[in-house]
């Protein structure tokens, strides 16, 4: 489930395609069973968001650290990009298409304890790690 944490650039391009097949379908993240109330991708979440990341210039900020949540928390992440990326939590599957300076926020539960990172498909950057207790 480590797909991507800390290799570079060229590694991705070569590896797109099998890194992509290894980790599941972003789309179907976005309606998780059993997450009655998910939002799907609202311009304005009705919570806020427990870390707001940006992507720019293939340097992320604030840089990537260690989110601790407790398990079955709901986590909200912001992510802001300046060019077309994909956004893949791991572990829970979830992510979704990045547009360039529009801010993304994917929401989950949180329901299984463990280490996962959360990156960008595109760039293969490590936005943060999510640690959940
Ligand atoms: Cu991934």
């Amino acid at each position: 489930m480590i797909c991507l944490g800390g290799t570079r650039t060229v590694a991705m391009a070569l590896l797109a395609v099998a890194l992509t097949a290894a980790c599941g379908p972003i789309s179907e993240g976005h309606h998780p069973p059993g997450s009655s109330h998910a939002t799907a991708s609202g311009p304005a979440g009705e919570e806020l968001p427990l870390a707001n990341i940006a992507v720019r210039d293939g340097r992320v900020a604030p840089p990537p650290g260690r989110l601790e949540v407790k398990v079955g928390e709901r986590v909200s992440l912001s992510v802001t990009s300046d060019r077309a990326d994909e956004v893949h939590v791991h572990g829970f599957d979830v992510g979704g298409k990045l547009v360039p300076g529009k801010p993304l926020t994917v929401t989950f539960v949180a329901d299984r304890t463990g280490v996962f990172e959360v990156e960008t498909h595109e760039s293969g950057l490590l936005l943060t790690q999510l640690a959940v207790r």
